[in-house]
């Protein structure tokens, strides 16, 4: 797919919109006025928009425990996941589901999750659906490095390759798990195991949006094709600890302030664009602004918002089919 304009100045609203929306959340939890765990996508953004701009709602994604930036590349409402994380009438679940459970079926957004691993065998599942209905629709499920090493991961692979499914495993690799450093805990090259499994797999520089979004495109146009799945092994960086409040001693001092410096994806964008002639530096500011202002009405207009009622504790959770 080749990038016009519009596709360009969508991609950076997109990335800066999770950028603002992350750093907010940031502000906002140290300040106490967040519930709950929260675990800020920032530093990542190019992965998940450089494999959501190919997607629409015939399309699913199922992500992490570090879910915004995949909510808001799939289309979520902002405000309303503004609203859930904190757990306000109006959120996206109701404010019941929290930032670990941001979900919204109809922007095909199977879920924010708790269970690390827990995304590749749900879209095993959606991509059946998808095959069998012959909807051309593809299921992509978001990991990290930890969530490869699960043996959900593997299974989910083995039954995407086994039934030719039109699934894509995208390995968003921070270099950590938690506090463990991938180079203690990732065996081999995760490259290699799609191999293994008898499906094609690529790695990407996540710090590049445009690395991400051709090899995203090959992937699923293949998967679109019934071509069967592929891996994708991005390898990119959290600008934030592990979960907000996470003291990260065991990164060295400097670590992130030298990959804010040297591997954010958003600068990579801005230079490559403004070099190229593609985009002018004041349209882009533009979209800064304008992403900066949406998110601080989104803060606001959350903080301001009812709790649930006590009276709706035990609605929305058990569906009746
Ligand atoms: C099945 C399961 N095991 C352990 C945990 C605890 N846990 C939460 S996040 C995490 C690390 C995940 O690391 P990674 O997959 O690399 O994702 P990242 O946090 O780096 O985005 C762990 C072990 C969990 N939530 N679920
Ligand atoms: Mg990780």
């Amino acid at each position: 797919m080749q990038l016009n304009r519009d596709d360009l100045l969508r991609a950076w609203r997109e990335m800066r919109t999770i950028r603002a929306f992350e750093e907010h959340v940031h502000t906002e939890f140290a300040a106490g006025g967040i519930p709950g765990f929260v675990h800020l996508y920032a530093g990542e953004e190019a992965s998940a928009v450089g494999v959501c701009m190919h997607l629409s709602d015939r399309d699913v994604i199922a992500s992490t425990h570090r879910g915004h930036g995949h909510c808001i590349a799939k289309g979520c409402d902002v405000k309303a996941m503004m609203r859930e994380i904190f757990g306000r009438a109006g959120g996206l679940c109701a404010g019941k589901g929290g930032s670990m459970h941001i979900a919204d079926i109809s922007r095909g957004m199977l879920g924010a999750n708790g269970i690390v691993g827990g995304a590749p065998p749900l879209v095993c599942g959606a991509a059946l659906t998808a095959k069998v209905r012959g909807t051309g629709g593809v299921a992509i499920a978001f990991c990290g490095d930890g969530g490869a090493n699960q043996g959900t991961t593997a299974e989910g692979m083995n039954l995407a390759s086994v039934w030719k499914l039109p699934a894509i495993f995208v390995i968003e690799d921070n270099g950590y798990a938690e506090s463990t450093a991938s180079a203690w805990s990732l065996a081999g090259d995760p490259v290699k195991r799609a191999e293994g499994y008898g499906m094609p797999g690529t790695r990407v520089d996540g710090r590049d949006f445009f690395a991400v979004h051709e090899a995203a495109g090959e992937a699923i146009e293949r998967a679109r094709k019934g071509e069967g799945p592929s891996l994708l092994h991005v390898k990119l960086e959290r600008f934030f600890g592990h979960f907000e409040g996470d003291a990260m001693t065991y990164r060295a001092a400097d670590e992130v302030a030298r990959l804010r410096a040297e591997r954010d994806c958003l600068a990579s964008f801005r230079r490559r664009v403004t070099e190229a002639g593609l985009l002018d530096g004041a349209a882009l500011d533009a979209i800064d602004r304008e992403a900066a202002a949406l998110i601080d009405e989104a803060v606001s207009e959350a903080k301001a918002a009812a709790f649930p009622r006590p009276a709706e504790l035990l609605t929305d959770v058990y569906v009746s089919y």
